[in-house]
């Protein structure tokens, strides 16, 4: 099948061009409206987008499309508009399969010849299934590439924003969703070109709009338990050691340590080690059985921080498990630990299911270690859980701060926001 896209001002402009170029055995597949430059759909002027096919065997009637004969995404420039209306006239296909008493491709579609569009909606296979997302893969892949092309198109600042927001490792979904806001706060401009100062300050506002519910979560004063969860070596002890300093020597609180990490050899050492030097008692336990006798060995104590080991918590197995160690009353509190030198998509797996638990504060450490910061905005956007703390060394006690929100903005957007 050749399939082509064409840009016109009108559907009946368009019909000519595909007879002489296709020919009379071509079918409409799809019609849009569309937006040519401008930025976010702002500025642009209208036209209509119109997808059209020919078989390559015009008479003949394709029983089912093979997975084989899928197209594979082509990267030049040259390639991208004729893949683009491939995908999307298989999106059509796609939505179809969804809603197969719709009809909306014949909706859509204006056919010169009907039978034409007909084979692709019968007898859906496993295959065609496979297909199917194979193509939906293909269509992100193409918004994403015709999005780089319209970003050509936008004002010079917002480009560099979009830019900035996709390098900061943002999701795309809330790239798309600040871009739209700083976008109704440009249409205030009426017309002139918004400069670098006014975008950057714009998504300044939104993201600290954004923010603003989940700042100022800290270990309360009242708080008798904090717990430490996460994965493996993200810095869960290490950050006790830190907190634990502070609660001991700068609030005067007198900490006690339990620890029920005694999957490595060396894990019970290490925190050992932190409570002699911090002259701290410490209780270690085998079992959710122990924490009981644990806590009242430590009865005299103010505040007391568990140490848990590290795991893999994409399973959540694990999460259960380590969830059987922690006590929850009203003044308990669970830190969930998570390193911004991760990849978003596991730290959402781990986080999804402790949220399960309840679990609402994220400890983040090793900054330091990182330019990228987006993990932090996707957490609270996609499950609310609140930024507590960031860690930035592995230097005991300092390198531990309050999480707050105008100092992560600034370190999102970076110096480049203050022009
Ligand atoms: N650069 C940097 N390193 C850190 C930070 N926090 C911890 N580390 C280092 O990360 C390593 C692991 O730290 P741990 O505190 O043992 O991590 P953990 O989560 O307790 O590890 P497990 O108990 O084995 O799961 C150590 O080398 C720490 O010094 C940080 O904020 N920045
Ligand atoms: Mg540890």
């Amino acid at each position: 099948m050749k399939v082509k896209r064409y840009i016109v001002n009108a559907l009946p402009e368009a019909l000519p061009i595909i007879r002489s170029e296709l020919g009379i055995d071509a079918v409409i597949l799809n019609t849009k409206e569309i937006r040519v430059g401008g930025f976010l759909g702002m500025f642009g002027k209208k036209k209509m987008e119109v997808i059209a096919a020919i078989e390559s065997n015009a008479n003949a009637v394709p029983a089912v499309r093979k997975p084989t004969s899928a197209p594979k995404p082509a990267v030049s420039p040259a390639a991208l508009s004729h893949f683009a209306a491939m995908v999307s006239s298989a999106a059509s296909v796609s939505a179809e399969a969804a809603a197969p008493e719709s009809g909306r491709l014949l909706e859509d579609a204006v056919p010169l010849k009907a039978h034409a569009v007909q084979p692709v909606i019968s007898n859906r296979s496993g295959m065609e299934n496979e297909l199917i997302n194979e193509i939906r893969d293909m269509k992100q892949w193409i918004q994403k590439m015709s999005k780089q092309q319209q970003l050509k198109t936008w004002p010079e600042p917002v480009q560099e924003l979009y830019e900035r927001l996709i390098d900061q490792e943002i999701e795309l979904k809330w790239v798309d969703k600040l871009m739209a806001e700083v976008e109704e706060r440009i249409q205030f401009l009426q017309g002139s070109q918004p400069d670098k100062r006014f975008v950057w300050q714009s998504a300044r506002s939104v993201l600290n709009e954004w923010l603003k519910d989940f700042e100022g979560e800290r270990i309360g004063e009242q708080t008798r338990v904090v717990h430490f969860v996460g994965p493996t070596g993200v810095g869960k002890t290490t950050s006790i050691a830190k907190l634990a300093a502070e609660q001991t020597l700068k609030a005067g609180r007198k900490v006690g340590f339990i620890t029920s990490d005694t999957y490595r050899i060396a894990a019970v050492d290490q925190l050992r080690t932190y409570a002699n030097i911090l002259d701290v008692p410490l209780e270690v336990v085998f079992s959710p059985s122990e924490v009981t006798r644990a806590y009242k060995q430590l009865e005299d104590r103010e505040l007391i921080f568990m140490d848990t080991a590290g795991r893999n918590f994409r399973h959540e197995l694990s999460v259960s498990e380590v969830n059987s160690l922690l006590q929850s009353h009203d003044r308990s509190e669970t830190y969930l630990v998570l390193s911004l030198t991760g990849r978003y998509r596991d730290m959402s797996a781990v986080a999804e299911h402790f949220v399960k638990y309840g679990i609402q504060s994220v400890l983040f450490t090793k900054q330091d270690e990182t330019n990228a910061y987006g993990s932090i905005l996707n957490l609270v956007m996609d499950y609310g859980l609140k930024p507590a703390y960031i860690a930035y060394g592995q230097t005991v006690p300092d390198d531990i701060m309050p999480f707050q929100t105008d100092s992560y903005v600034e370190k999102v957007l970076g110096a480049a926001g203050d022009e």
